[in-house]
């Protein structure tokens, strides 16, 4: 095989790859820029220090601050014994072979001195691309000049000033100011750039990096011309098993470019294959296989073990000391409690209860669809105890998840630092940890993950599934007495947020997972429209799986009907993108985490039967998209090599097993701003570790990568017929909500489907008479009136009430609509005030 130029940036970055990975790059068009861009992203600071950061050693300290007028203060209090002891540096400037650029800054200091400017290599030899040594006075040195690139590209310099000792001026004043404003940097002349010689490597014929199974549909993508037919090759062999036309070129606007797709649906033999095409560079290897995921399987659950918080974590590479082990604080108190456990977030250290609600619910429903499936060997302290593994991982987080609820029964948002650790292994975050308060949204996304726990361990302890129902319940009753609370950070903390517009669909999934754990239906009173959304801030088809897969007891058939209507409907719209796709992408629009609601969408086609689409998606996260990368790392010739990931990034290498956030179009951090600026939609990816917006792992996009594997697994062992069955009858009946895998945007989702709810209230609406506390109109005062009021009352914009609602909704009679009704209305329901 022929893996031309594949990963050809490596030699320059070698030292330093953990920043940037295999970076993309920007690549401006030919010529003198007409309208040059500052490359630099903070260059007045009239808003802050950001991405400007200092590096100190061998004795130097200082601070970064900005001053009224808008100038960046670098205030230094110890010049250290080496001129870089003290370094204000600015991360990732593209620096292109034969290019001119335009430098530009002013720069003085209070007390007369010498300092040095360069950009230069980060890692490696640190070699100086450009030097500058500056006088510094009072007076504003403005430096203002062209230079050209005299070396090899590096797309992923550094612009820094050494402001530590300096030889010549031994003796200055160790305390004393710097002062930096306008900073730009412009490539100004690219004419003499081969632009062919940077940038990751574009593979031009692109399949699944690991494999497909013998009856599985097989397609790989040729996007540059190599002629009509192509070959599956035997890689061992050498010899063409297969020759095939390719399909008709297909113009695929989200990724800029022509596909043709090449189906190599009748190659079942097991084996390991590349695909050839013309003169174009062969596929990396890819294997038929009767279970080609395996050690993917394993390797994504292990995932977790190595995201734990609060304990040992043995590992050869990633191993640790237990973590974020003391007490913490519940904010705004002087109260310490006890939440440790659990797992990282992310990348970062965080832990939060969204999240987790998402990520053991995946791993749980996971485990209900295929539990043959899962082992007792993924490696973890757990294993050969008799239990699957996925079970065992679950439960360390479920754990964590208990201590996260209050005696009130409500459930406590999450807990961080104040702010995001550097790039330093768990056990060096020791800052105080802080407790942020309790969100309904994080209380019905436990109650549900409870009552679903409740449900999956009864077999396996049922003592522990007790105490998950008790919690549920205790969880349940919280929310009845309490309305919306939707988080967001207070002003000192800087974490993850993990905020809401609405906790409408959590408490739905809380309702029809109760209902699922204890067959009372009185967990579904005033519930008539379904929700969508499988992601952290939309849940709502988590309660429809709940209520779609669980055995029938006659109940509710109703809602039962609407919801498997609602996942069919989901199904149908992913199928028609799917099709659409020449790489099988479920989405039309890239968002935060894509990879995320690409699976998701798998996990929902799959289940409806469509599993040619699913594994078409599967196909897609595993290699088959247009940046031909295997979006797990560890897995396949080419996956992220530097993830948004503090463990990954202090140990030098990626953790394996980690599915990063994927395609983004919206370019969130700078790296992504600096290397996708000219990519197309569908390609607007970089693997890079500062990219957090693209290149980052979550717990809770790892699980519905497992779960995705097992409901294929399944699919395998199934007859289709079957689960489509179920839906067919009710695909008649009207669902009000729209499905996540058209919009990339979960909010959207979250806005449709409630004012879809609210047209239905409305209708209820019947002007002509008077019922105090019954703010929705729907003939009864209950706790949705209340919800409804106190999110009137906030201005949220989706809280509708009509005109007789409003009338209804002033029950202290004042002729005003304020928090004072929202509590009577809590109290008439409590049965604290017997009328209005
Ligand atoms: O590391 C943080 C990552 O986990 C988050 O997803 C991301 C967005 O909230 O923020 C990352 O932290 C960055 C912070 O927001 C800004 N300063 C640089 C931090 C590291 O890149
Ligand atoms: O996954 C989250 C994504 O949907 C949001 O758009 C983004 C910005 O708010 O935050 C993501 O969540 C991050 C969290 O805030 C901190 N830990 C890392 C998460 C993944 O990037
Ligand atoms: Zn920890």
């Amino acid at each position: 095989m022929i893996f031309k130029g594949k990963r050809k940036l490596l030699s320059v970055l070698t030292a330093a790859v953990m920043l940037a990975g295999t970076a993309g790059a920007v690549v401006p068009t030919a010529g003198a820029a007409a309208d040059p861009v500052n490359l630099i992203s903070n260059s007045t600071f009239d808003t802050g220090t950001k991405d400007w950061a200092i590096y100190k050693e061998s004795g130097g300290a200082a601070t970064l601050s900005t001053t009224s007028d808008g100038r960046l203060a670098v205030n230094i209090s110890s010049l250290g014994k080496v001129n870089y002891a003290v370094q204000l540096y600015y991360d990732i400037v593209p620096l292109y072979e034969n290019a001119t650029y335009h430098m530009h800054f002013e720069i003085s200091s209070s007390t007369d001195r010498f300092v040095e400017f360069m950009i230069q290599q980060n890692g490696g030899k640190y070699t100086a691309y450009n030097w500058k040594g500056l006088d510094l006075t009072s007076e504003p040195l403005v430096m203002d000049y062209e230079f050209t690139m005299d070396y090899e590209t590096d797309i992923m310099s550094k612009l820094c000033f050494n402001l530590g000792i300096q030889k010549t001026e031994p003796d200055i004043p160790q305390e004393h100011t710097i002062y930096l404003d306008n900073v730009s940097l412009e490539l100004v002349d690219d004419s003499a750039v081969n632009y062919e010689e940077v940038g990751p490597y574009k593979p031009k014929i692109i399949a699944n990096q690991i494999g497909y199974r013998p009856n599985d549909k097989k397609t790989a993508v040729v996007r540059a011309d190599g002629g009509d037919t192509f070959k599956v090759v035997n890689a061992d062999t050498k010899e063409t098993v297969y020759t095939g036309t390719l399909g008709a070129p297909v113009t695929n606007k989200s990724a800029d470019e022509t596909d043709r797709v090449a189906d190599f649906s009748e190659v079942k033999e097991p084996g390991t294959y590349y695909i050839s095409c013309g003169s174009l560079d062969d596929s990396y290897p890819f294997v038929i296989a009767e279970k080609p995921y395996e050690k993917l399987m394993n390797d994504s659950i292990r995932m977790f073990y190595l995201q734990r918080c609060g304990c040992e974590v043995e590992d050869a590479d990633f191993g640790h000391k237990a973590c974020h082990a003391e007490m913490a604080t519940v904010y705004g108190t002087n109260d310490k409690i006890d939440v440790t456990g659990g797992w990282h977030d992310a990348g970062d250290y965080g832990r939060y209860t969204v999240a987790a609600a998402k990520a053991v619910a995946d791993l749980m429903y996971a485990y209900l669809a295929n539990p043959t499936m899962f082992n007792d060997k993924v490696g973890i302290p757990e294993s050969g105890n008799g239990t699957p593994d996925i079970l065992d991982e679950t439960r360390y987080e479920l754990e964590w998840m208990l201590k996260m609820q209050a005696s009130s029964g409500g459930v406590y948002h999450k807990v961080s630092c104040a702010t995001f650790p550097g790039y330093v292994m768990p056990t060096a975050e020791t800052k105080p940890l802080i407790v942020t308060p309790i969100s309904s949204t994080a209380t019905a996304d436990f109650c549900a993950s409870m009552a679903l726990a409740a449900e999956v361990y009864a077999d396996v302890d049922a003592e522990f599934a007790g105490k998950c129902l008790a919690a549920a319940k205790k969880s349940w009753d919280y929310l009845q007495q309490n309305p919306q609370f939707n988080f967001s950070n207070p002003r000192d903390i800087s974490t993850g947020d993990y905020g809401d517009k609405t906790d409408k669909d959590e408490r739905y999934w809380a309702a029809c997972q109760m209902f699922r754990a204890t067959g009372d239906e009185t967990y579904l009173s005033g519930i008539s429209t379904v929700s969508a959304g499988l992601d952290w801030s939309t849940v709502g088809d988590y309660g429809n799986i709940a209520l779609a897969t669980m055995k029938a007891n006659g109940k509710a058939e109703d809602l039962v009907a609407k919801a498997k209507a609602q996942l069919e409907k989901a199904a149908m719209t992913s199928e028609t993108i799917v099709k659409g796709s020449p790489y099988g992408s479920p989405v039309s629009l890239y968002a935060w985490g894509s990879n995320m609601t690409i699976a998701n969408a798998g996990i929902v086609l799959s289940m409806q039967g469509r599993q040619e689409a699913a594994d078409e998606v599967l196909s897609y996260l595993l290699g088959r998209n247009p940046l031909g990368t295997c979006f797990v790392t560890g897995f396949g010739t080419v996956a992220p090599e530097a993830p948004h990931h503090r463990p990954s990034m202090a140990v030098g290498k990626a953790q394996p097993g980690m599915l990063v956030g994927g395609v983004n179009s919206a370019l969130e951090d700078s790296a992504a701003k600096a290397y996708c600026k000219t990519e197309p939609a569908a390609k607007c990816y970089i693997d890079n570790a500062e990219s957090y917006s693209t290149n980052e792992i979550t717990i809770y996009w790892n699980s519905p990568l497992v779960y995705l594997l097992a409901v294929t697994e399944a699919a395998q062992h199934s007859d289709p017929q079957q689960t489509t069955e179920s839906t067919t009858t009710t695909t008649t009946t009207e669902s009000t909500t729209t499905t996540t895998s058209t919009s990339a945007s979960s909010e959207t989702t979250e806005t449709t489907a409630s004012s879809s709810e609210t047209s239905s209230e409305t209708s209820k609406d019947d002007p002509s008479k008077l019922h105090l506390g019954d703010v929705n109109c729907s003939g009864k005062v209950d706790i949705s009136d209340a919800v409804l009021l106190a999110r009137f009352v906030a201005e949220q914009t989706d809280a509708n009430v009509s005109a007789q609602g409003k009338k209804n909704a002033d029950v202290n009679k004042n002729g005003n609509l304020e928090n004072d009704d929202v509590t009577l209305i809590l109290k008439y329901i409590a049965k604290l005030v017997k009328e209005f």
